[in-house]
């Protein structure tokens, strides 16, 4: 008899995700394998198809995002082979050649698509482009790159001023700046770096905190001149720049590793050993939170892949404690609250995070859907403006929750469900696909 009941259900156009834990407890253990960094993976296809020639990716993820990106760089001139993990060719353009697409780009669900594209599209002068995307992003805040792209010169219109898709660009050519962002982020700054690759003289940004620098990283690797100035958290390009096809190796996804470090750390009786994830120190955020909660984690057999640093993680069940986490360290787990939320619900005593009012801008307002889902299932979970308090070492039993059809909050929320009494019935469960189309298939193997 299994241990776990893992059932997907059907329902109109959505799918469930039934989550039965028997009366005896569970365990889950195995070596596993997750799909490739997304950061990573929309990146190396945006540079191969604005690189001249060749470029290779071997891991892309095969997510709803990235699916997003390749749609939009082929209608724009870019040659990309089939996706898959083993091997995508992509023939770029070169610097400024991307076509005027006779059709509307349609970034779907993903943040990254539209607003690293939109830094891409701002420079090619004479060109017209409208992007769009699903009803998430449709309402997720582009005034934050549409502002500092005007200051370069671009024109760009939309609703409410320009700052919510539908955009129109009409490209013009960019003047340098240096831009003070006001929040970590990773995609204004990347938006505002490839704008300025194509800006004559250097683009600088400065945040306020480090947010992810695969941007930079792969820039460099593709031949473009990039400064980093660590103590001031500022990012120089300097244009025009020459952008040559790259080999790329994308790692698996820490953001994606992260439920199964949440995971195996709350069920009593885990062991896991995830192999082959990225551990870019601005992505890792995420391990130092579960080390302060006493978590047993190790970093085995690290190493560097391609620019980017790489580990197998293996990670034993631990009983949690609660902590605090504010401050800078927040850029660098952003994307993993919903799961260390899950986290603090079975650890002892009150764990407070701060300063991420970030994620109420996401592919859904993660603070108040995770506080309201967690809540269902019998937690003790209280809003903050900005960010979540929680208290732990309440029992949790199983009842039906929402993703809000959000990835993130998706699996979250099946992880919550393999210490809640019962059945708990998971709707709008397809949004994993959006960066780990294989999530419910890994949860059936660890839990055997
Ligand atoms: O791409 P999208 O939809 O914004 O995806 C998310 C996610 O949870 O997968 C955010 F909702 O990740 C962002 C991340 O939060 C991906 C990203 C990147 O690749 O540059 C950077 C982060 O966003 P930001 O706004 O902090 O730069």
């Amino acid at each position: 008899m299994p241990d776990l009941y893992v059932i997907s259900k059907n329902t109109d156009s959505h799918q469930q995700l039934l989550v039965t834990t028997p009366p005896s407890g569970l365990s889950l253990s195995g070596r596993i394998r997750v799909p490739g960094d997304k950061s990573i993976s929309h990146r190396a296809l945006m540079l191969g198809a604005m690189a001249s020639g060749a470029t290779t990716i071997e891991g892309l993820l095969l997510g709803e995002d990235p699916r997003s990106t390749a749609a939009c760089f082929r209608l724009l001139g870019a040659e990309i082979s089939e996706l898959n993990t083993q091997r995508v060719q992509v023939r770029g353009v070169g610097l400024g050649q991307l076509n005027e697409p006779v059709d509307v780009l349609d970034a779907g669900n993903s943040g990254t698509t539209i607003r690293l594209m939109l830094g891409l599209l701002a420079g090619h002068a004479g060109k017209f482009f409208s992007i769009t995307g699903d009803g998430s992003l449709r309402s997720r805040p582009m005034s934050r790159v549409v502002k500092p792209l005007r200051e370069m010169g671009a024109q760009i219109w939309g609703r409410n001023g320009g700052s919510l898709a539908p955009l129109a660009v009409s490209g013009q050519a960019l003047k340098p700046i240096h831009y003070h962002s006001p929040i970590a982020s990773a995609q204004v700054k990347s938006c505002i770096l490839l704008a300025g690759l194509l800006a004559e003289g250097e683009t600088t940004v400065t945040e306020p905190a480090l947010s992810r620098d695969h941007s930079e990283r792969m820039l460099r690797a593709f031949g473009a001149k990039v400064h980093v100035e660590p103590e001031t958290n500022s990012v120089t390009v300097t244009g025009p720049a020459n952008l040559h096809g790259q080999p790329v190796v994308v790692p698996g996804d820490i953001s994606s590793a992260a439920f199964w470090l949440v995971a195996a750390s709350i069920v009593p009786g885990s062991e896991l050993v995830i192999e082959n994830v990225g551990v870019n120190p601005t992505r890792t955020g995420i391990l130092e939170a579960l080390q302060l909660m006493g978590a047993d984690i190790e970093l085995q057999n690290q190493r560097e892949v391609a620019g980017e640093p790489v580990a197998d993680l293996r990670v034993r069940h631990t009983s949690l404690k609660a902590c605090e986490i504010a401050g800078d360290i927040i850029p660098r787990l952003i994307d993993e609250i919903p799961i260390l939320a899950v986290a603090a619900v079975f650890a002892e005593g009150t764990t407070v995070i701060k300063d991420a009012a970030e994620l109420r801008v996401k592919e859904s307002d993660r603070i108040a859907v995770m506080a309201t889902q967690l809540n269902r299932l019998g937690a003790k979970v209280t809003e903050l403006p900005d960010g979540l308090e929680i208290v732990g070492g309440t029992a949790l039993a199983g009842a039906e929750v929402d993703s809000a059809d959000d990835h993130r909050i998706a699996m979250s929320l099946a992880i919550a469900a393999l210490n809640a009494k019962g059945t708990t019935t998971i709707t709008r469960a397809e949004a994993a696909a959006i960066s780990y189309p294989d999530f419910t298939a890994t949860l059936q193997q660890v839990c055997q």
